[in-house]
């Protein structure tokens, strides 16, 4: 992305980015020497550099449980999000995901860029799957069923009610947020946190992204799937689409709020999780996405650029 750019149109922001670098330099010298963690680790940094940042602050043996964890689900959400996949095919390899992660021959190509790559050389994932402890790979493999399952149940529908949306977001978040805080608790650095708790961080992040991530979403070719409920737009506008038009962007707006009011309701079950919090690395792990959240959704408020651009939060800003 334009660094040199934004560092021209905001100079103030040239420390904290630089820290950033001098951060993910360090990453970088600190990639394993094994060939499967050595893919792990430069996969995640690859398909997200604010992640793989944030990930450092764990020690090592969760840090590996997290990474195999994140990569696992982002290879399932390529197949969720691969509109070439004929449905047929793609119902069983979402129910059976959770079965290949123990698989090493196990490999089904497709997604783009980055993604293609690590549906491509899944077996490492495989393979460093393999050596977390049991009870890691039990927290791992429970939760990539139930997502596999969410996600094949969802696959043809549109989200209709509030209802509806908080159980999508559940499937692909809300049990994120429950298998980190399994992860944590194996690790016996946190007694495990309730359901609710764990479901409503998973949820509050995934909220504020379909939030911000609106235009882009919509303007997408091949067409993908939009999160906006219908029972919420359909309040301000005949067709999501119609939100984009310079003409509606007062109802818009009312739409907006009404979306970022939502999101704002997980908040104080968030503020909760993260004060029952023991371990000050996981505390600093969880908290950073919840903030930069927070940010987001401050900027989205009443803003009419998320239906002209993206809205993102500055590096520096972070
Ligand atoms: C997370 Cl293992 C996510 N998701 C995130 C990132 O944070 C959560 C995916 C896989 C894992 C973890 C996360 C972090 C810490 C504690 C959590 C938690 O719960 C207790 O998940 C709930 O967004 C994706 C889901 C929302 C679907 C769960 C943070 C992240 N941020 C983006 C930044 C951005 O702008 O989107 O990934 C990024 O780094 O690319």
């Amino acid at each position: 992305m334009g660094i040199a750019k934004e560092v021209v149109q905001h100079p103030e922001d040239l420390i904290p980015l630089a820290k950033l670098v001098v951060a993910s330099k360090k990453i970088k010298m600190q990639l394993p020497a094994e060939p499967h963690w050595g893919f792990a680790y430069s996969m995640l940094q690859n398909v997200s550099r604010s992640f793989a940042l944030v990930i450092q602050q764990l020690g090592p043996e969760l840090r590996n449980a997290v990474c195999v964890f994140y990569l696992v689900l982002r290879a399932l959400d390529t197949v969720e999000d691969d509109t070439s996949i004929p449905v047929d095919i793609k119902v069983p390899i979402l129910l059976g995901f959770h079965e290949h992660i123990y698989d090493r021959d196990w490999h089904f190509s497709c997604g783009t860029n980055a993604y293609k790559v690590l549906m491509d050389k899944f077996h490492f994932v495989a393979v460093a799957f393999l050596e977390l402890s049991k009870s890691h790979q039990e927290a791992i493999e429970d939760i990539t069923m139930r997502m596999g399952a969410g996600m094949a149940k969802f696959i043809c529908k549109e989200v209709e009610t509030v209802a509806e949306y908080n159980e999508y977001c559940h499937y692909v978040a809300g049990l994120v947020g429950l298998g980190l805080s399994k992860l944590f608790h194996a690790s016996r650095l946190e007694r495990l946190a309730p359901d609710s708790l764990s479901n409503s961080m998973g949820l509050f992040l995934q909220k504020t992204n379909i939030i911000r991530d609106y235009l882009e979403d919509i303007n997408e070719i091949p067409k993908s799937r939009m999160f906006w409920p219908r029972h919420i737009w359909s309040k301000y506008a005949n067709k999501l689409e119609d939100l984009k038009h310079e003409e509606n962007s007062l109802k818009a707006v009312q739409c907006l709020n009404d979306m970022v009011t939502d999101a704002l309701a997980h908040v104080q079950d968030c503020l909760e999780y993260l004060s029952d919090l023991k371990d000050p690395a996981i505390f600093r792990f969880c908290a950073i996405p919840q903030i930069m959240a927070i940010g987001t959704l401050a900027l989205c408020y009443n803003n009419a650029e998320v239906f002209r651009g993206v809205v993102k939060m500055r590096r520096g800003k972070k």
